[in-house]
């Protein structure tokens, strides 16, 4: 009697065993499903969904709809969200040391990029996000960033001057471009209204992104600055983290890792091909603009850094 007793409480206890450790992750993304950050978020949820075998879920939460970038932080730190595929810019305000990757003209290529991102610099980046409540997991790829505007081509700093270019919520993205002379205008994504009604002249950002937003509807001109090389971080919650067993905090660190390293190379095989469609959408494109005057106005912006990220800023200087 007893043992069928045993039975039949180990039986009815059986479901609960099978979903004791069932853990949602709440992504949230500003994009919508045909961007770079999505594409990330997607394949990062089909490898932690596979690999624990059901026990932890993803729900990815896009195009704005849990907020823009600096919400989806400050909700990351509060574990309302648990996971995020977040640009670079906005996070300066959480991490500082992470403006050191987002200088001007310190990447000219993407081997370059991923020798800083991934080696020891970037892993001390990441680090830093735990002082801001967060987990930095690993660096993907938004693209090297250019300048468009609806009022004149732009082919030195000096055709710059005076236009209201959007910028993303940075201070040092808006440092940089009113030592470039232009007049910043700090806005959460997306902007295209803002850039029908002509609220802004111009704004910045990779071609994938120019050209996914259909920004040539209402952006004539495109100059190939590559001036800042945009990286996106899948970024977490730090309660959520430690709230995980060991094999499951090591299982998130390697799906993001192997999502990253998808993403990147998904960006790069279509580099060739956005620049393609945005000059076939009729965009006046500068392929080759007066990089040495932009470099002259921002050079000076050096000498504001100081601290963890004036260390790393230098070292990436110094290779
Ligand atoms: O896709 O806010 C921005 O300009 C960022 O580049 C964002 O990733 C847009």
């Amino acid at each position: 009697m007893k043992k069928n007793l045993m039975f039949v409480v180990a039986f009815l206890m059986l479901p609960v065993a099978i979903f004791a450790n069932s853990y949602t992750i709440n992504l949230g993304i500003v994009t919508t499903p045909n961007s770079f950050h999505y594409k990330a978020a997607k394949k990062f949820k089909d490898i932690v969904e596979s690999t624990s075998n059901g026990d932890i879920k993803v729900d990815i939460h896009h195009s704005n709809s849990v907020g823009n970038e600096t919400s989806i932080l400050q909700q990351l730190q509060l574990n309302a969200l648990q996971m995020g595929v977040i640009t670079a810019g906005p996070i300066d305000k959480f991490v500082p040391s992470i403006k050191a990757i987002e200088f001007p003209f310190i990447f000219d290529s993407f081997a370059k990029a991923d020798k800083i991102l991934d080696g020891k610099i970037g892993q001390n980046i990441l680090k830093n996000f735990d002082r801001a409540n967060l987990v930095g997991y690993h660096f993907l790829e938004n693209g090297f960033r250019n300048i468009t505007n609806s009022k004149k081509p732009i082919h030195s700093a000096a055709d710059v001057k005076g236009l209201k270019i959007r910028v993303m919520n940075s201070q040092l993205q808006i440092d940089i471009w009113k030592d470039i002379g232009a007049n910043p205008t700090p806005m959460p994504w997306p902007i295209y209204t803002q850039l029908s009604q002509h609220v802004i002249d111009g704004q910045e950002n990779p071609l994938a992104v120019i050209d996914q937003y259909k920004l040539y509807e209402v952006q004539k001109y495109l100059t190939l600055t590559r001036h800042v090389y945009s990286a996106l971080v899948f970024v977490g919650s730090k309660e959520f983290y430690k709230s995980l067993p060991q094999k499951y905090k090591d299982l998130l660190f390697k799906a993001a890792k192997n999502a990253s390293i998808y993403e990147r190379k998904l960006n790069r095989d279509k580099a060739t091909f956005f620049l393609n469609d945005l000059k076939k959408q009729g965009m006046i494109i500068d392929e080759h603009p007066d990089l040495a005057s932009f470099k002259a106005k921002v050079k000076p912006l050096e000498k504001q850094f100081n601290g963890v990220a004036k260390k790393y800023l230098d070292e990436i200087l110094a290779q």
